[in-house]
Formats: C-alpha cells, structure tokens, sequence
C-alpha cells in the first residue's frame, strides 16, 4: 500500500481571496504530491514499505543517512496538516477547549497571536510556524524545513506553512500579511479543539 496524496478538505478556490486556487493548484497539486511520488520512490523495496507515514517518520528521524526519506515524509505529514488547519470562513478569536487554553498557557488570544506571527517571521529561511501540545502545555514552535513536532516529542495542534511556495503568488514577499490573513480569516478552531483530545 502506497502512501497516497489525500484531497484537499476544500474546494480549491475556497480560501480566496486569502489563499488562491492558483497557490493551491501547486502547492497541493505539485509539491505535495511530489513529496508523495519521492517518498514511495524513495521507500519501494524497503523495510518501510507499508509502514504508515507517521511509522515512516519516526523510523528515520535523526538518521543522517535517511534525511531524503524523512524530509519527503514529513513533507507529505506536514502538508496534509496544514491543509487541515485551515478552513473557508475561520481565524479570528478560538471557541471550545482550545479557547480556554489558550487563555491558560499564554494568558490571552493576542499574546498565542503574536507570538504565533513572531515565529513564522523569525523562521530563517524556509520552514513552519507551530502551535503544539509539550508536556500538556501549549506552546509556540517553528521548524526549519521538513522538520515537525513528532520528531521532539510534542503533539502539532495547528500550523502555518512559510515556505515561500505557500505565499508567493499572493502576498509576493510579504510573509507578514500572509500570517495576518491566516490568523484573521483561515485558522481551523475546530481541528485545534479535536487535535487537543
Ligand atoms: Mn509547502
């Protein structure tokens, strides 16, 4: 069994005017599924054939011999995870668990919101902006690129993809602005409430 490349959880055009089809059309249409080919490329004949992707992942992490296999894995984890961070019509203020939580880890909605922003703009380069479970805390993370929380022993509850690819074609260079409309109008609450169990 192939490791296979999930359907986007939207239309293609339903994060507009935020994220456009066009972005969409290649960021899930090319590098996904390109991460997807290469890592069954990359895992045929092995002993991690048929394992499952997050299997995969943890089987290699650290491993400097196997870097390809865990970059295209955790490549085709990290995107399937953001796809599902987002959604049409979300972001603003949490509701739920998540909510509450939020208040209690970082003592307001404002304070998660900037120090969310402050960590997908200081990620150097390419890579992602984290919200993650650590010791049953809530925290802030960024990763540079493939690297995810699974592989330093925290649970992801959301995240934001600032690789350039995930941007360039409708904010340019403007990574701030991106992470402002991801916040504001594309955060999936109710993935971050089912994330948090
Ligand atoms: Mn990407």
């Amino acid at each position: 069994m192939a490791i296979e490349l999930p359907d986007l959880p939207f239309a293609s055009d339903a994060l507009e005017p935020h994220i456009s089809a066009n972005t969409l059309s290649f960021h899930h249409g090319k590098h996904h599924a390109a991460y997807v080919t290469n890592l069954n490329n990359l895992i045929k004949d092995t002993d991690l054939e048929g394992k499952s992707l997050e299997d995969i992942i943890m089987a290699v992490a650290g491993d400097a011999d196997k870097a390809g296999i865990f970059n295209n894995a955790a490549q085709v984890w990290n995107h399937t995870f953001y796809w599902n961070s987002m959604k049409p019509g979300g972001g603003g203020e949490p509701t739920g668990a998540i909510a509450a939580k939020i208040a209690e880890d970082f003592g307001s909605y404002e304070e998660f919101a900037k120090q969310f922003t402050a960590a997908g703009m200081t990620q150097f380069g390419s890579g992602w902006a984290w919200l993650v479970l650590d010791g049953g805390k809530l925290k802030i993370t960024k990763t540079p690129n493939a690297d995810l929380p699974m592989a330093h022993g925290q649970k992801a509850i959301l995240t934001a993809d600032v690789w350039e690819h995930a941007y360039y074609l409708d904010f340019q260079n403007r990574r701030p602005d991106y992470l402002a409309a991801f916040l504001a109008n594309l955060v999936n609450w109710d993935f971050a409430n089912a994330n948090l169990g």
